[in-house]
């Protein structure tokens, strides 16, 4: 697939070494709740946006406390209002109960959800039938029941004045894990992803997968997953509802006049939303206090080489042009439909997975996809790790690192000898292994690598900028260099000098990691109201092996 150059894809923050100076790192997961007994309401509340605005929503939270959260996380909550409501996790096969209140005011009229993907029976006193689903009238409840019938990701919403109640909030998504794992499966997909849950392990990471494969398909598994809820958001509809809402405060539901006109037409959204948060404030924590009714964000992490699960659902009125820089995306089902190829005879073929590799995953109303998306470093023709096949000459603390090339080129558990699964450059391309990027780590294209990295004498850099362009915390330490007398590099026009680059005197244990842009490809939509840069627009960060992800903050 031949690779657009976009505008957007030559800005400068598309790759950078990356170092987070908050006190707490931020990370993700696809957080949610679980059942099969769900109680919901659907309420008001105003969602906080990056330039200050508070705006009225209406969404769907917990009616009470839920059964439980997965993964566990320490500040989980189910507010009574968030927007996307509460991602529901619930297992293949299992009979799903979802109660829903309607707490909304009564000029808002009935609300609903729509279970797209299910046989559902919506019955209740408090609830009526409307033209899509039963709809719980103002103060009035519906439950609805459907049996999860097969794995993957869907949408939610309500089914009752979608361009108004869809707009306000009202969407959620719903993950069915398969029952167990599948049968049969090979040593290496057993062994997930050739052995990167055992890595993880190694560095004291926690597994915060909802399960370890997205369908009843060997080779569907992963190493970590992450749930993106794209949505747009126009004030002037929600001004209007609150109006109006304001308005008619204490009006009888049902009587004559206790009813909102708002018109959703012609439609100029302001705000562009990941999970109900624009950038920045999406790379905030899960279940931060600042966003009470926002709780999930958006805010990819991942080790070189991990097969990493998207699920994406498009929830707003457009179609948004989703670009995962780094890598392409290998699609793996739709609306829990997974794609597979054919057999000689014309029967799906489970040993041949047939999804798109797609540069860009289009987000579609209503639909759900999930892909799978992984970075190694291949093809840079440079080794991103920097290592050296002897100590360098700012005495490089680290070790030499063996890369033995398993079948596929990269060093892993299939490697012989294997990679240890403490190995900090597991799951390297051996192709580079030891190619610099510059030598030393300063010094010029004539010096043996084929880029120039700017002076530290003549180029101030960013605050985020750790000063190396190799993964890792150490390749920090060795950004600079304090002992360049002893020896002198070949070339040290650019190295040998006292002055640090910024970042390099913050802790040197932080994390040292690669940002690559995932966004919006439709450029107005990285803005918040007009402003540069907000909206639909993430930076997923390729940490070094030994930094350790938790994705529970
Ligand atoms: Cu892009």
């Amino acid at each position: 697939m031949k690779k657009a150059i976009s505008k957007s894809s030559l800005l400068p923050v598309v790759m950078m070494a990356l170092a987070v100076l908050f006190a707490a790192t931020a990370h993700a997961a696809a957080p949610g709740i679980t059942g099969p007994t769900f109680n919901l309401t659907a309420q008001t509340a105003f969602l906080n946006q990056p330039d200050g605005a508070a705006v009225y929503s209406w969404g769907y939270g917990c009616n009470g406390a839920p059964a439980g959260f997965a993964p566990t996380m320490p500040n989980q909550n189910c507010p009574t209002m968030q927007v996307p409501g509460p991602t529901l996790i619930v297992t293949e096969g299992a009979t799903v109960t979802v109660n829903l209140s309607n707490g909304l005011p009564p000029a808002a009229g009935n609300t609903s959800i729509l279970f797209p993907g299910f046989q559902v029976t919506g019955s209740g006193t408090g609830s009526v039938p409307g033209l899509l689903a039963q709809e719980a009238v103002p103060g009035g409840s519906v439950t609805y029941t459907f049996t999860a019938t097969t794995p993957g990701t869907h949408a939610y919403y309500s089914g009752t004045q979608g361009d108004l109640q869809i707009e306000m909030g009202l969407y959620g998504a719903i993950i069915v894990i398969p029952a167990g794992d599948p049968t049969g499966c090979s040593p290496s997909q057993v062994n997930l992803s050739n052995g990167n849950v055992n890595v993880e392990a190694a560095h004291g990471e926690t597994d915060f997968r909802l399960a370890h494969y997205a369908y009843d398909n060997c080779k569907t598994n992963y190493d970590r997953e992450y749930l993106f809820q794209w949505a747009e958001m126009d004030t002037n509809i929600h001004r209007q509802a609150l109006a109006q809402v304001t308005a008619k405060a204490g009006c009888v539901a049902g009587a004559s006049g206790c009813s909102l006109e708002v018109s959703t037409e012609p439609y100029h959204p302001a705000y562009f939303l990941i999970n109900g948060r624009s950038m920045p404030d999406l790379m905030d924590a899960n279940f931060g206090a600042e966003y009470p009714h926002q709780p999930y964000n958006a805010n990819p992490h991942m080790h070189p080489g991990e097969q990493v699960l998207v699920r994406a659902i498009g929830q707003g009125r457009w179609q948004h042009p989703f670009h995962e820089h780094g890598n392409h995306v290998r699609i793996l089902g739709r609306d829990g439909n997974l794609i597979l190829g054919t057999t000689a005879a014309g029967t799906p073929d489970p040993n041949s997975l047939a999804g798109l590799l797609m540069f860009n995953t289009d987000t579609t109303p209503g639909q759900a996809f999930e892909g799978i998306f992984y970075w190694s470093g291949r093809g840079l023709n440079w080794d991103p790790y920097g290592h050296h096949a002897g100590a360098d000459a700012f005495g490089d603390p680290l070790a030499v690192q063996p890369c033995v090339p398993d079948a596929n080129g990269y060093y892993t558990v299939n490697s012989s000898p294997a990679a240890p699964a403490s190995a900090i450059n597991y799951y390297e391309w051996c192709q580079d292994h030891n190619k610099p990027l510059e030598v030393a780590p300063l010094g010029d294209v004539a010096s043996g690598g084929p880029a120039t990295l700017p002076s530290p004498n003549i180029f101030t850099n960013g605050a985020w900028y750790g000063g190396t362009p190799y993964l890792g915390p150490d390749a920090t330490l060795r950004a600079f260099a304090p002992n360049c007398a002893t020896p002198v590099p070949a070339n040290a026009n650019a190295g040998c000098t006292s002055l640090q680059p910024s970042n390099t005197q913050a802790n040197p244990a932080n994390e040292r990691g690669f940002a690559f842009m995932w966004h919006s490809h439709n450029e107005r939509e990285i803005t918040t109201n007009n402003v540069f840069p907000g909206g639909m627009l993430m930076m997923m960060l390729v940490d070094s092996r030994e930094f350790v992800i938790d994705e529970s903050m």
